[in-house]
């Protein structure tokens, strides 16, 4: 069996994310990570807990190189459920967009259902979410008007 790191975590940023109550008039894009991009070994639930609230609509923005002989692939699934994110079981995953698809402005995921979603890095067979830590989770809330 592989890691359970932070399960607890996960599931406590989810329950911080419904908790919250706030809204603004303008659909944002938010930099996954901000400076440090799409990465292996940072921390996104840590990063998720901080950014939070997001809102219906706001645009999130996976940036991450191309593969060559020096980096690491990363890649972004969409995962079917909390379970599956806590274990990083990526059967049934969605993949949202390739180890390729990450370059130049980044990969752009529009948040339009209030609804958790679940992002991971399916590189590695989980490797890169139970140890290195890609996985959040994100609750959107209705954005209020006005
Ligand atoms: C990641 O961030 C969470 C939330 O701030 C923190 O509780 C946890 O200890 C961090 N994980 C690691 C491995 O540092
Ligand atoms: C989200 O964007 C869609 C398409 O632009 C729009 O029809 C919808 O009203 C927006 N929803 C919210 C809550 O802003
Ligand atoms: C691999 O990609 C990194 C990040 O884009 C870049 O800094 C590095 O020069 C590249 N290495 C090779 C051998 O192309
Ligand atoms: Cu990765």
């Amino acid at each position: 069996m592989g890691f359970r790191l932070g399960t607890n975590l996960m599931l406590g940023a989810v329950l911080v994310f419904i908790a919250s109550i706030s809204g603004t008039s303008m659909a944002a894009r938010i930099i996954v990570g901000d400076s440090a991009h799409w990465t292996f070994g940072f921390n996104y639930t840590d990063w998720a807990i901080k950014k939070a609230p997001f809102h219906q609509n706001d645009t999130l923005v996976f940036m991450y190189d191309p593969p060559n002989a020096t980096t690491f692939p990363h890649n972004v699934y969409l995962m079917k459920n909390l379970r599956r994110f806590l274990a990083c079981d990526l059967k049934k995953a969605t993949l949202l967009a390739t180890a390729v698809q990450g370059g130049g402005n980044g990969f752009e995921f529009v948040l339009q259902k209030r609804k958790p979603h679940y992002f991971v890095c399916g590189e590695s067979g989980g490797v890169h979410c139970k140890v290195g830590m890609m996985k959040f989770a994100v609750l959107p809330l209705k954005r209020c008007h006005g």
